[in-house]
């Protein structure tokens, strides 16, 4: 009997024992689950690499908060949904066995399994952190449809926090392309409604191409005046996306065909920077070729946008081909060219159209076409312009631009026309100011380099 008792003595410490360790490494250690196409979903917790489980979404599914989904190169098709309160990291581009990651070799393509968005994160009153990185996502259609929980907001990655959630997104290394969406955000809809409610988004080093809808061809964001939005874009390509005239009536209509912003509320900021918009379109009838923004104005000398060291090639749209901005902005070493304004509404500004308040400085807007003040247009109130190389420039109602000083009006001598390298001799070359200048230009050479920091996305280095 006393041997007896001391084994369930023993028994019952062992399973404490047993407890308090299982419950310390769920809480402490996250765990890295696995997926590859090679796998199988039967009855399988993706926690061991050599049998992995064979869908994302049967990952997702068994993920504890704090955990990594590992997904091996392959293709497959998925219709994900985040919608619990969670901290979850997806990571793609791995070698069959997990050992290495190679995005470039093994690229893991998620594409849409069905008439919806690849992945729908919602953060309804409910706290959601999610990371994806190194994963290729495309096809995603998002049509507008009461019945579903997709409203037609973002074709490739659908994203709402609302009713005083919390919503952190942090996309780094993603090729979002060939996706649509009925309403807003071909590649990606990223959008904070309701007091209380807080977006925090950070998309780097990813390329957007090819997304379609009729706001925000690439990707949109959006926030109303009660939400908070932190959003950063850093080192993001945005190339050949469309935001199309909507022909079903009561939308706005073919604005940002790169990327629409619309920022409502006072607590928002959103910094665009290292960044190239090439090839993009908007609609004929809309503004914003590049990207368009609406938001708040400037107040006391900070504002709700700021764009800095990007490029502006080649897009159009019916006013402001590059860039159009409705609310305050700060533009800073942006170089606009080759950017075409339709202007059906005499808006002009084929490289930068800027309604209300802003500040441009150190940027080159140059050679930009279609209906004048080619370069740079200004309504309604002052933008001060300040070491910077423009062309053909105007203000009408109301609106002035305001020489700040250090300004010029000559050829920038791009290496090409389609090329916005300075080469030797060119005039923007240490005539910027490094007052508020970036420390590095937009591939992250040094600046200044040389005498002085140069206009313009690019600094020159010899
Ligand atoms: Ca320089």
């Amino acid at each position: 009997m006393h041997v007896s008792r001391m084994r369930v003595r023993d028994a019952l410490a062992a399973a404490v024992m047993s407890a308090l360790v299982v419950g310390a490494t769920g809480q402490a250690h996250a765990a890295d689950r696995f997926v590859s196409t090679a796998g199988s979903d039967a009855a399988n917790d993706c926690l061991t690499s050599v049998s992995p489980c064979r869908t994302v979404a049967h990952g997702l599914a068994q993920a504890a908060s704090g955990d990594t989904v590992k997904v091996a190169g392959g293709s497959s098709l998925e219709t994900l949904t985040v919608n619990t309160a969670t901290t979850l990291t997806l990571s793609g581009g791995w070698a069959g066995d997990f050992s290495t990651q190679d995005l470039a070799t093994m690229p893991s393509v998620l594409q849409a399994g069905m008439q919806l968005p690849v992945v729908s994160v919602q953060a309804y009153g409910i706290t959601i952190a999610l990371t994806m990185d190194g994963l290729v996502i495309q096809g995603g259609r998002n049509r507008y449809d009461p019945q579903s929980s997709a409203f037609g907001f973002g074709g490739g990655v659908s994203a709402q926090v609302s009713v005083g959630g919390s919503l952190s997104l942090a996309l780094s290394r993603l090729l979002l392309q060939r996706n649509w969406a009925r309403l807003r955000g071909g590649g990606l809809a990223a959008e904070a409604f309701n007091a209380g409610s807080s977006l925090h988004l950070a998309v780097t080093d990813s390329t957007v191409t090819r997304n379609a809808t009729v706001v925000g061809g690439g990707i949109e964001i959006s926030g109303d005046n009660m939400a908070t939005a932190d959003v950063v874009l850093d080192r993001v390509q945005f190339r050949n996306n469309r935001a199309r005239e909507d022909t079903g009536g009561g939308i706005r209509s073919g604005g940002g065909g790169g990327l629409d912003l619309l920022l409502q509320g006072p607590n928002t900021h959103v910094l665009v920077q290292n960044s190239i918009f090439e090839r993009n379109a908007a609609s004929k009838f809309a503004v914003g070729g590049g990207l368009r923004a609406g938001s708040t104005p400037c107040a006391s000398g900070s504002c709700p946008l700021n764009v800095v060291n990007c490029a502006f090639v080649d897009n159009r749209a019916g006013g402001g081909g590059g860039v159009a901005v409705a609310g305050g902005a700060e533009l800073v070493n942006v170089t606009a060219t080759r950017n075409w304004a339709k202007a059906a509404g005499a808006d002009g500004g084929g490289g930068v159209l800027m309604f209300r308040s802003g500040i441009i400085r150190n940027c080159i807007l140059w050679g930009n076409r279609g209906a004048p003040p080619r370069d740079l247009s200004v309504f309604y109130e002052s933008v001060g312009l300040d070491h910077a190389d423009v062309l053909d420039q105007g203000a009408s109602s109301g609106g002035t631009i305001t020489d700040v000083g250090g300004n010029i009006s000559a050829d920038p001598l791009f290496v090409s026309p389609n090329d916005i390298h300075l080469i030797p001799g060119s005039p923007c070359i240490d005539t910027g100011t490094c007052m508020g200048a970036p420390t590095t230009d937009f591939e992250g050479d040094p600046r200044p380099t040389g005498a002085g920091c140069d206009m313009g996305a690019d600094e020159f280095v010899p």
